[in-house]
């Protein structure tokens, strides 16, 4: 009888090719298809050569005939129309009970459209977030699967063999929630991601330009970070580049040039907080730092035209340090309260029930945004599953409380020495605006209500009344019901 393989995966470019090696590391056969058959070939020659259980196949038929039943089929695929048309190719060949997977970076919306329109034709459906890039494809991504929760027990034990492990030797994948669960927490990942990129490059600047150090004491002083609570993966990487050396031996950051690239998933991030009214400050700072960075020429012109103050610092260059370490870990906090509050809002907006502390464990290992700090996040919803927001755990609470003022005084510095911290400013101000009983929104909507007749509630009256007011004498007595600004 002709031996079935355990799983197919269609893509066999850097992420596909990582994925099978690990499949197959762990004792899955696997096989193989790639649109540009050729493909197949170089892979089955080079990086899977000698191996045993991948097979490769040049069709779509082939493929599906190759697999043991309930068929399981992995996308890694460029994300968007692609995965659309290998889902349709794919159907008329599967079976009812039978699995696709699409493990690119899919927007959650199309996610759960395809979750939906493939339960009518009894095919199990799977988006997946797959984190950690190349590397971890190839030794163990952080995973969050999410979909037709009838899928979950054909894979998991897949996913989870092949998945990160975290500190405690959790696999860093679990089952995230239906639809476009996994997706969206994929997402919500890469805009924190984004943000804690964001935090590090402006301590990095404040250090440049307003210490005046040398990327070999930087270097020094985020190895140092690396080994206390900021201890995480992009904080290591942050030594290590500085540190590194071009050709003629001096330092490759310097010579790069400062304009940011980005591939949406930040913006996605933004939007869908903008859609909800969740205030996702931080990650939004982040977005728009890389779209002003891209404007290099209009900055250069700028920058022979507009004056700013003498950026040069003059306290104690020691402590100031030890304070925008304070100010990076107080902000992150603010980031990731910013980002679980996103998640939160999500799961009543779509009906998905998340599990906080199951999140932060996943992202525990494999993936970009890995820290120690995570674990302490885990450990706060452990506590309290119904945490209303991180601010609130009492081992946030505390660290916001002793890094305060340092936090203050680097915003502070920052400002009078000209240089732009939009998101350590973001989140404290977040933080200021957060903590506030009662806000201008008080003359906010007195405003509204000035120029468009849009009501106001009252502070010595119950919720829910809503009261206009004649403010010019000239205007009339109706209020607005649908002119919103
Ligand atoms: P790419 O995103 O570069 O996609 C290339 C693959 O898509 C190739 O196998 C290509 O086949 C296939 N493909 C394309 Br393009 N058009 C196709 C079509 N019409 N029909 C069938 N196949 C088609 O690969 P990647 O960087 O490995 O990423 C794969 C997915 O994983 C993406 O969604 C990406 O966003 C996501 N992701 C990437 C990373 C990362 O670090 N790279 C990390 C996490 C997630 P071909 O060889 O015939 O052109």
């Amino acid at each position: 009888m002709e031996v079935k393989a355990d799983i197919g995966l269609i893509g066999l470019a850097v992420m596909g090719q990582n994925l099978v090696l690990n499949m197959n590391d762990h004792g899955y056969s696997v096989a193989v298809y790639n649109r540009t058959t050729s493909r197949v070939d170089e892979f089955l020659k080079g990086p899977a050569e000698g191996r045993k259980n991948i097979y490769g196949v040049y069709s779509i038929e082939e493929l599906v005939d190759k697999l043991a039943r309930p068929r399981k089929i992995m996308l890694m695929v460029k994300a968007g129309e692609v995965v659309d048309k290998l889902i349709d190719s794919l159907i008329h060949h599967l079976d009812k009970g039978d699995l696709i997977i699409d493990g690119g970076n899919s927007h959650f919306l199309d996610t759960t459209r395809r979750t939906k329109e493939l339960d009518k034709e009894g095919i199990l459906f799977i988006g997946t977030g797959v984190s950690g890039g190349e590397e971890g494809a190839r030794h163990g991504p952080s995973l969050m699967p999410g979909g037709n929760p009838g899928a979950w027990p054909l894979v998991k034990d897949i996913f989870q063999a092949i998945s990160a492990r975290a500190p405690d030797g959790a696999p860093c994948c679990e089952w995230m929630g239906e639809d476009g669960a996994g997706h969206y927490i994929k997402m919500v990942h890469n805009g924190i991601e984004y943000g804690d990129m964001q935090l590090i490059c402006e301590a990095y600047q404040l250090m440049k330009t307003g210490l005046g150090m040398s990327p070999d004491e930087m270097s020094r002083i985020f190895k140092e970070w690396d080994k206390g609570e900021l201890n995480s993966f992009l904080i290591e990487i942050t030594g290590n580049i500085l540190s590194f050396k071009d050709e003629d031996g001096s330092p490759l950051v310097e010579k790069i040039l400062d304009t940011a690239g980005q591939k949406g998933t930040g913006k996605w991030t933004g939007i869908s907080a903008l859609d909800m009214g969740s205030p996702v400050t931080l990650i939004v700072e982040a977005v728009f730092a890389r779209c002003l960075s891209a404007l290099k020429e209009e900055r250069v012109k700028a920058s022979r035209i507009l004056k700013g103050p003498d950026s040069q610092f003059k306290g104690n260059p020691k402590s100031f340090t030890e304070d925008i370490r304070k100010a990076l870990f107080a902000s992150k906090l603010i980031s990731y309260a910013q980002g679980f509050m996103l998640l939160r809002e999500a799961g009543k907006e779509y009906g998905w029930n998340l599990d906080f502390g199951s999140i932060a464990s996943v992202w525990r290992g494999g993936c970009i945004i890995r820290s120690s700090f995570l674990g302490k996040i885990k450990e706060a919803f452990d506590r309290n599953p119904y945490l209303q927001n991180l601010l609130l755990d009492d081992y946030f609470k505390g660290i916001i409380a002793e890094y305060q003022l340092s936090w203050r005084k680097v915003v502070g510095t920052s400002i009078e020495l000209g240089v732009s911290v939009p998101a350590f400013s973001s989140a404290l101000s977040f933080y200021d605006g957060y903590r506030s009983d009662r806000l201008p929104a008080s003359l906010l909507q007195a405003q509204r209500d000035y120029f468009g007749a849009h009501t106001y509630e009252r502070v010595d009256r119950p919720r829910g009344q809503f009261f206009h007011t004649n403010w010019t004498g000239r205007g009339g007595e109706v209020s607005s019901g649908t002119y919103n600004v």
